[in-house]
């Protein structure tokens, strides 16, 4: 396999169920075999539902800042920190992740901001459902007694985190499911967070986030992007 099919296989990989989502096929976007050449893990994806599709949980304005401006300016920034530290961008973006102490904070803040972001869009969608089903709601019984009980401790996660950071729901070594937070652009897989694992699902509760609609009111924030998971896409994670 050449490098070109590599990448490719990557991009399809990553980007398959976004494209089906859309309904579109490759004939249909212009200039899409160029995106396809150049994509990897450390490239910004393409949205997989429209600004206002989160609507009225997250407002399009907000989507749209932060996505085109905010996380593009992310993915823009980690390029440069690749380029100036010799990374290799045909890898998986988790390696660098995982030795983030070896880099410059540069690149902490941006391989971490992007991948957090590329997750983040993943880990939503139109009237995602209430509630997970199958193994992932056996798992949140087993690891927290009740879904419920889960939410709970993750919103008081998400909402305790003092200044700018991230909630995850992460498989910890154990492998049980546990909540964590991160400050800044950190994740769990990075070799400096307090606590390791497996990210599945993660909330963003920096300002730009939710500022515009919300203001400061995150806990409201929070509420309403219970509305938004995409548990079948957690589900998948963690089947992994
Ligand atoms: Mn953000």
């Amino acid at each position: 396999m050449n490098k070109h099919q590599s990448s490719r296989r990557h991009f399809l990989k990553q980007t398959g169920s976004a494209g089906l989502a859309l309904g579109l096929s490759s004939t249909l976007i212009p200039g899409l075999a160029a995106v396809t050449a150049a994509s990897s893990d450390f490239v910004q994806q393409p949205l997989p539902y429209a600004y206002n599709a989160l609507e009225p949980a997250i407002d399009a304005m907000t989507m749209e800042i932060h996505y085109s401006k905010h996380a593009a300016a992310y993915a823009k920034s980690l390029a440069e920190a690749c380029t100036a530290e010799n990374v290799n961008t045909s890898k998986s973006i988790e390696s660098v992740l995982r030795n983030i102490s070896k880099y410059s904070v540069k690149m902490r803040n941006n391989a971490g901001g992007h991948f957090n972001h590329e997750m983040f869009w993943q880990s939503m969608k139109p009237s995602g459902s209430a509630t997970p089903s199958g193994q992932l709601a056996a798992s949140f019984i087993q690891s927290f007694g009740s879904f419920e009980t889960f939410k709970n401790q993750f919103a008081d996660a998400a909402k305790g985190r003092f200044g700018s950071g991230w909630a995850w729901l992460i498989v910890n070594s154990d492998n049980a499911l546990q909540i964590t937070s991160t400050p800044n652009q950190d994740n769990p897989i990075m070799d400096v967070a307090e606590v390791w694992g497996k990210p599945l699902l993660g909330l963003d509760v920096w300002e730009h986030a939710y500022y515009l609609k919300y203001q400061n009111r995150r806990a409201d924030y929070i509420t309403a992007w219970w509305n938004t998971v995409n548990w079948d896409v957690v589900a998948k994670r963690m089947e992994k």
